[in-house]
């Protein structure tokens, strides 16, 4: 029987807007946090002495972390690899770079020879010497259309058909390392994938290079004993036989994590059998405060007793509420900063209510087949508000529209243009930008 922990979606360095400084520290609450997390599974692992640490990938935001996140993370592992516990560090897609093979922001472990840790950054078989027998781990990491496609092969051809291919792909590449697996041996499957029957938590808004989505009985095959994922960062079981699990992330990244229990897995696995047991975290409590003022008589006060209510000691919190714009007048911000004084950090986000229904431009119809730089055109037109930065967004949308990836994100998120009047604009502007 093989022990192990199997931890996710670490996204060490992100979330820092709702941390403070620490002056003692010169750090950051947030990356604090997200070490504490990390330092408790590492602690649980060395405490247990299992067999084998199974990382899923997504150690930081993005593949370029700062010397300072990216020693943060290295000072935790390394503790395995001193204790001799060997490690399998998948590559998610937040950890690839962008340009090329190579390069994943964990590869450095491979290339300095850290003793006993394994980096996944392609499919392979990985067959592990632990204390309590040998293991096979076949790594399936975060694939993008360049991992298993060429250019030309996929000239012409719209999203689903790429992703069809794409898995036409895999099929046959699993195929292939499944067949070389020891019947006689624990195998394991350890992947970052977005499983089709997995429920969405904060990675469907964290994803840069939106992927495609992983049948699950493509994965559940009989020859796994263990099948480790991550990527979706609430934690959920996919399937009994064989056991397939999301552990989920370790800290909360953003709100929509915020009911969501955070933690690691301990599981026992021995050639036909596996077993798995949660174990929470004591994570950073997330508190959404909503309420609607724009009826109230006394919009201050009502706001204040609901925070008072609230739940906030040490919590991130997010304070949202509407009001009419007659009211704005009478709300007291440094009075309410002081009742918000408890919390870990907060962010108060006022919303006016509309007065009006929105108004539609006539030259824009109904016609949903216009021409996106048209539509775009024409609603700048009528926004003398944006006049500055109407020839910069034009062009940053030709630009695009005209890319490969601006073409499939515009199509992922079916952008029309109810929803550019909806969008915040200024961020709109902003991701263009960015792009
Ligand atoms: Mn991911």
């Amino acid at each position: 029987m093989i022990t192990l922990l199997h931890l996710s979606d670490i996204h060490m360095g992100s979330g820092f807007a709702h941390g403070r400084l620490n002056p003692e520290t010169g750090l950051n609450t947030r990356l604090e946090d997200f070490i504490a997390a990390l330092t408790r599974c590492i602690d649980r692992a060395l405490a247990e002495s299992v067999d084998l640490v199974l990382f899923g990938g997504d150690a930081f935001p993005d593949a370029t972390p700062t010397p300072l996140v990216q020693q943060a993370l290295a000072s935790q592992f390394c503790r395995l690899s001193a204790a001799g516990i060997p490690t399998v560090l998948l590559v998610g897609n937040h950890d690839q770079h962008a340009q090329g093979l190579g390069g994943a922001s964990l590869s450095i472990y491979r290339t300095l020879g850290v003793p006993d840790v394994v980096v996944g950054d392609r499919l392979e078989t990985h067959r592990i010497e632990t204390a309590s027998g040998p293991v096979q781990v076949v790594t399936l990491p975060w694939l993008t259309k360049s991992t298993l496609l060429t250019r030309p092969e996929t000239e012409g051809l719209s999203m689903s058909q790429v992703n069809e291919l794409l898995l036409d792909r895999l099929r046959v590449a699993l195929e292939g390392e499944i067949r070389r697996l020891d019947p006689d041996l624990p195998a394991i499957l350890l992947a970052h994938a977005m499983v089709d029957t997995a429920s969405y938590g904060a990675e469907r808004f964290l994803a840069v290079g939106r992927g495609f989505t992983i049948p699950m009985v493509m994965l559940a095959r009989p020859c796994f004993d263990y099948v480790a994922l991550g990527h979706v960062h609430r934690h959920q079981v996919l399937c009994d036989r064989p056991l397939m699990i999301y552990p989920g992330s370790i800290e909360r990244v953003d709100f929509s994590e915020e009911t969501e229990a955070k933690g690691y897995l301990l599981v026992r696995v021995a050639r036909g059998q596996a077993e798995a047991e949660f174990c929470p975290l004591p994570v950073r409590p997330f508190k959404t405060i909503q309420v609607d003022l724009s009826g109230a008589d006394a919009p201050q006060t009502q706001l204040e007793q609901v925070i008072a209510e609230a739940d906030i000691a040490d919590a991130v919190v997010r304070c949202l509420y509407t009001l009419r714009a007659d009211q704005v007048d009478q709300i007291d911000q440094t009075a309410l900063e002081a009742a918000l004084a408890n919390a870990h950090s907060y962010s108060l986000q006022p919303e006016l209510k509309a007065q009006t229904s929105r108004s539609r431009l006539p030259e824009l119809g109904t016609d949903s087949t216009l021409d996106p730089l048209v539509a775009l055109g024409a609603y700048l037109a009528n926004r003398d508000d944006l006049g500055d930065i109407a020839e910069g967004m034009l062009t940053a949308a030709a630009a695009l529209m005209a890319s490969e990836t601006g073409a499939e994100i515009l199509e992922e998120e079916d952008l029309s243009l109810d929803d550019l009047d909806s969008l915040a604009l200024e961020e709109t502007a902003q991701q263009l930008r960015l792009l």
